[in-house]
């Protein structure tokens, strides 16, 4: 795309998006390059909406979910802005005001939306010509998974190769098709509470000390391939199964760590013994889990319902949300992708 002419403010919505195969790990912390790569399904739930001014004061002003923000989400804004201004060649500071429309933190991709939507937003307000691709590897250096949230629908994000420059220009998301699969997701939210972990810790914790890692990566690229293979023939049953393998043995790596990491808290386990009940009823349901407690439930548009109604009736400690196939990140002021 070409963006709008800037006029030193944007505003731009993103939506989160999950992985069906996970990043877990990088290869490199600074450019946020990743050991393996990861197939998502960005959701229509959930949008962060993020606006970026230009201003003349001495240091960015930073406004998230209608409070000031401070410490670690003040900085890692702070931060991502500095590399849009040495990219951009500009030096003026912003105000930034973010909100999320659904849980922050909860390992519901708050993260993904919202740098997509400060990426796209900032990309604009500082006037960088950046088309999607461009905006995908922007956003990469925010939060890793936000470089899928810059598309909708099916999106991959390579794992790109090597390492300094050459990974930085080959690591980036793009569509894959397939979004007339019209999947249903359903969310079976068991605590909105932000995690105790941060999935960025937790993710190097794991690579640098668990003695499943490697053979998980290595697994996880066969994934990938079968994967996108599942997407191209529109196989449903086989999408959810190789998304709940992924996400097992991620969760089993992480087990493993030493410390061990647990997202999964009891309430998650009954979630994904409801999901085993609901396959032995012939229900196609495939469940996935993030840097967190809660469940996702891949199904089809017409099972949702029953899917949802099922999760729902295992008690008042689950509270589920039916998402389908979300778009890409776009400006208000036009300019979508
Ligand atoms: C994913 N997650 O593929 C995986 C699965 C959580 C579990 O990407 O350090 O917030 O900012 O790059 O993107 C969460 O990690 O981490 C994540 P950083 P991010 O969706």
């Amino acid at each position: 795309m070409t963006s709008p002419a800037s006029d030193g403010a944007a505003t731009a919505v993103a939506y989160p998006n999950i992985a069906l195969v996970k990043y877990w790990g990088k290869r490199d912390e600074a450019l946020f390059l990743p050991v393996t790569g990861s197939l998502s399904m960005t959701l229509d739930i959930f949008p962060t909406t993020t606006s970026v001014r230009l201003i003349d004061g001495p240091a960015d002003a930073v406004e998230f979910n209608g409070a000031a923000a401070t410490g670690t989400a003040h900085t890692r804004i702070e931060k991502f802005l500095d590399l849009v201004r040495a990219t951009a060649g500009r030096t003026e500071r912003a105000e930034v005001i973010t909100a999320n429309a659904g849980p922050t933190g909860a390992g519901l991709a708050s993260s993904a939306s919202g740098f997509a939507a400060l990426a796209t937003a900032a990309a604009a307000a500082y006037g960088l010509d950046a088309d999607g691709r461009a905006l995908s590897r922007l956003a990469r250096r925010g939060s890793g998974s936000a470089s899928r949230s810059i598309f909708g629908g099916f999106v991959v994000w390579h794992e790109g190769e090597g390492d300094g420059e050459a990974g930085d220009l080959s690591s980036y998301a793009e569509p894959i098709g397939g979004d007339d699969l019209d999947p249903a997701l359903v969310v079976a939210v068991v605590e909105a509470g932000a995690k105790a972990v941060s999935s960025r810790d937790a993710m190097r914790s794991t690579t640098a000390t668990s003695p499943l890692y490697r053979p998980w990566a290595e697994s996880s690229r066969v994934d990938l391939a079968e994967m996108r293979a599942a997407v191209e023939r529109r196989d449903l049953p086989a999408i959810g199964e190789i998304a709940e393998r992924n996400a097992l043995g991620m969760h089993a790596t992480m087990l493993a760590a030493r410390p061990g990491i647990r997202y999964l808290s009891p309430h998650s386990l009954t979630v994904l013994d409801a999901v085993l009940a609901l396959r032995a009823d012939g229900i196609a349901a495939y469940a996935t889990m993030d840097a967190g407690p809660n469940v996702k439930v891949l199904c089809s548009r017409a099972d949702a319902p029953h899917v949802a109604a099922t999760l729902d009736f295992l008690g008042d400690f689950v509270t589920t949300r039916i998402a389908h196939i979300g778009p890409g990140a776009t400006l208000s002021a036009g300019g979508d992708r």
